[in-house]
């Protein structure tokens, strides 16, 4: 069986639920937790992407947002692949992935694998549909990736981002 370390990173706008994903998809598994002192956590956890292929995901969450300046490299520096999220009820956080993924592509690398995820897919019932899904889609497509929407609260599409992502970082390297 291969085995396979990955370095994943939580990107995207305050409050988006960055922390609120990752704290979906690991509960109830094994996970170890870092706290670093300059604010980012770092959780580990095992993920079976195809049927008897294990990676092990180091998942990076930003705690503080102001602080970020002076970690930037620390937190971008061997990342292997991002999960890139909005929050489906706010504009704002989905025009600022464009500038997201600017950056994770000038720290981490020009082809570092991504997944565009609108996320609080469970508020869009109520708030009504803030954002063009239809463009969401062609935009991740055209970055080279696909765009999923999840709900850390009701928990739908959160396990399939994660292994997404793994399967499409794999994919890049043994291609
Ligand atoms: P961040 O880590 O990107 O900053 P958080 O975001 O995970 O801290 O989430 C920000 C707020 O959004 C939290 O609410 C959290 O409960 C909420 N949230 C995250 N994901 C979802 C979701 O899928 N659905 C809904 N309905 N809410 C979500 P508070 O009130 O604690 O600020
Ligand atoms: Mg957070």
């Amino acid at each position: 069986m291969s085995s396979f370390k990955l370095k994943i990173l939580l990107t995207g706008a305050a409050a988006v639920g960055k922390t609120s994903l990752v704290q979906r998809f690991i509960k109830n598994r094994f996970a170890a937790n870092y706290k670093l002192t300059v604010g980012v956590d770092i959780l580990t956890k095992d993920v079976e992407f195809r049927q008897g292929e294990i990676a092990t995901l180091s998942i990076w969450d930003i705690g503080g947002q102001q602080r970020f300046e002076f970690i930037r490299s620390t937190f971008y520096k061997g990342a292997a692949g991002a999960l890139l999220v909005f929050d489906l009820t706010r504009e704002q956080t989905y025009i600022e992935t464009r500038k997201w993924l600017t950056e994770i592509r000038q720290f981490a690398g020009e082809n570092i694998p991504f997944v565009l995820i609108g996320n609080k897919a469970d508020l869009v019932e109520d708030v009504g549909v803030v954002i063009d899904r239809e463009e969401a889609r062609k935009f991740a497509e055209s970055e080279g990736s696909i765009y999923i929407e999840t709900s850390a609260k009701t928990g739908i599409q959160v396990d399939e981002s994660f292994t997404e992502l793994t399967r499409r970082i794999i994919d890049s390297r043994t291609r």
